[in-house]
């Protein structure tokens, strides 16, 4: 047998064996066996490589994960030496592990000031939903039980455990689970391209953020316990708050005594050219939930932050927080989030999506804004989003059937580039190693795709 042919079929082995017992995250089970897993076996670098020997671009970093890159030795050798030191052992009853109380001090040194507290957990839903319960906790402790209710924003993803989906504003994510439970509250959101249309920028993050200030003057501020954002959506579609929105929501949340709870855990280390999205965005959070970037991926592990007021009404408690996980704090992943930490530092990789790669890739990705297919282009630092629409100057949009993102991301696979379509939003978000030359490389491709797309649609190309 040829060594291709055995390639293959070692392929079909897998993807038989994974069509009879693995059930996949956000997949249609029964197209996806019915067509086949690709399965993805090495990376390096921004570069993963599936079963077949193909390469692609992962102009995603996984799942907005491996800021990094691939390929980090140090952080396999940190994982290896943390697990022959001591594999695991627990944080609850009065211990705890080098690694778990080191990374919680250098959390608290790189956060923005007063979050100085840390909670670990596994991944970006536990650290959700562990901040909703600390919230609630908190109320319960300043003798203010009824201040329950948790607002946040329509298209938000906050994650899939029962309170992180409830808190998701996404609404495909409710129907299937008979979500989201009482006293989960939504607000619209900012999305200036898609809802904003002929507004001034700012007059229309003032009149979204105020929507916040009717929804908590008709629910009762005495019971309204916390807003929950992103600095920036992220799967929810890569929208951007106009500079007026931010200030706007703290005011209102100062003024109603309402928590502030910032989801941190696609731009927290770096993503968006500061150490944290509520830096550059001029956010000061109550409490901030931490994930992906921590570990560049490499180990799951999310961290909750809190600032003064929860903080110290939790130091201050004279009872058990009965609250944790098995891993929280689990000596391998906090090893490895530390070196994680310290090559960044080391490599300046935060300054260098502020100054360098990151003003490059903006640079890079708004000239997709001349192809025909392009509506908007938008992103910070590299995060990136380029929305296809049917008319560009009459602004209008693919009826959703056509699912022109979807089409749209499988020609990106089929010619070696991993993006994300959300709708019909195409979104790209790189590791911070990515180089200028990759970058070109990435919008050539995405061009290159975008032609593809329009020919399938009958449209004009390039
Ligand atoms: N908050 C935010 C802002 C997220 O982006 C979560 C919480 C939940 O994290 P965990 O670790 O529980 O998955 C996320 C996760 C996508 C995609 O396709 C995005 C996420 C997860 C899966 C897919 O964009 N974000």
């Amino acid at each position: 047998m040829s060594s291709k042919a055995a390639t293959h079929n070692q392929t079909k082995h897998w993807q038989a064996l994974d069509a009879a017992h693995h059930v996949h995250p956000f997949t249609e089970t029964k197209a996806l066996n019915a067509k086949g897993v690709r399965v993805i076996t090495k990376a390096d670098g921004i570069y993963i490589w599936d079963s077949e020997g193909n390469r692609l671009i992962d102009g995603m970093s996984g799942l907005w994960c491996v800021n990094v890159g691939y390929g980090r030795q140090e952080l396999a050798d940190a994982a290896r030496d943390a697990m022959q030191q001591l594999p695991y052992y627990n944080t609850f009853f009065q211990t705890t592990n080098p690694h778990a109380t080191e990374l919680a001090a250098k959390l608290a040194g790189l956060l923005p000031a007063g979050l100085d507290r840390i909670f670990f957990a596994n991944s970006g839903s536990e650290a959700n939903d562990t901040a909703l319960k600390l919230i609630r906790y908190y109320w319960n402790l300043q003798g203010k039980p009824q201040k329950k209710i948790h607002i946040s924003r329509e298209y938000a993803y906050h994650g899939v455990t029962m309170a992180a989906a409830s808190l998701s504003g996404l609404t495909p994510m409710h129907p299937q689970w008979d979500l989201p439970l009482a006293g989960f509250v939504k607000v619209p959101t900012v999305y200036w391209y898609g809802f904003g249309e002929g507004k001034d920028p700012d007059a229309y993050g003032l009149e979204v953020a105020r929507k916040l200030e009717e929804k908590i003057l008709e629910l009762g501020a005495d019971r309204v316990a916390s807003f929950s954002a992103e600095p920036v959506h992220g799967a929810g579609g890569l929208m951007f708050p106009p500079d007026s929105y931010w200030p706007e929501i703290q005011r209102i949340c100062k003024k109603y005594d309402v928590l502030l709870h910032v989801d941190e855990v696609i731009t927290g280390f770096g993503r968006t050219g500061q150490w944290f999205g509520s830096q550059t965005f001029g956010i000061s959070p109550d409490i901030m939930t931490l994930a992906k970037g921590i570990s560049s991926g490499y180990q799951p592990i999310s961290a909750v932050a809190l600032g003064q007021r929860v903080g110290s009404a939790l130091a201050e408690a004279n009872e058990e927080l009965v609250h944790g996980f098995t891993w929280s704090g689990h000596p391998v992943a906090c090893a490895v989030s530390l070196k994680n930490l310290e090559i960044i530092e080391r490599e300046n990789l935060v300054g260098r999506v502020h100054d360098d790669i990151g003003p490059y890739f903006q640079a890079k990705i708004r000239g997709l804004a001349a192809h025909p297919l392009v509506g908007e282009v938008r992103g910070i630092g590299l995060l990136g989003a380029i929305e296809l629409v049917k008319d560009k100057t009459a602004r209008t949009f693919f009826p959703k059937e056509l699912d022109v993102g979807t089409q749209c991301r499988n020609h990106c696979f089929s010619n070696g580039l991993v993006m994300r379509a959300i709708r019909d939003t195409m979104v790209v978000a790189p590791p911070f190693v990515v180089t200028h030359e990759q970058v070109d490389e990435i919008v050539r491709l995405a061009w290159r795709c975008f032609d593809l797309t329009a020919k399938d649609l009958g449209m004009q190309t390039s």
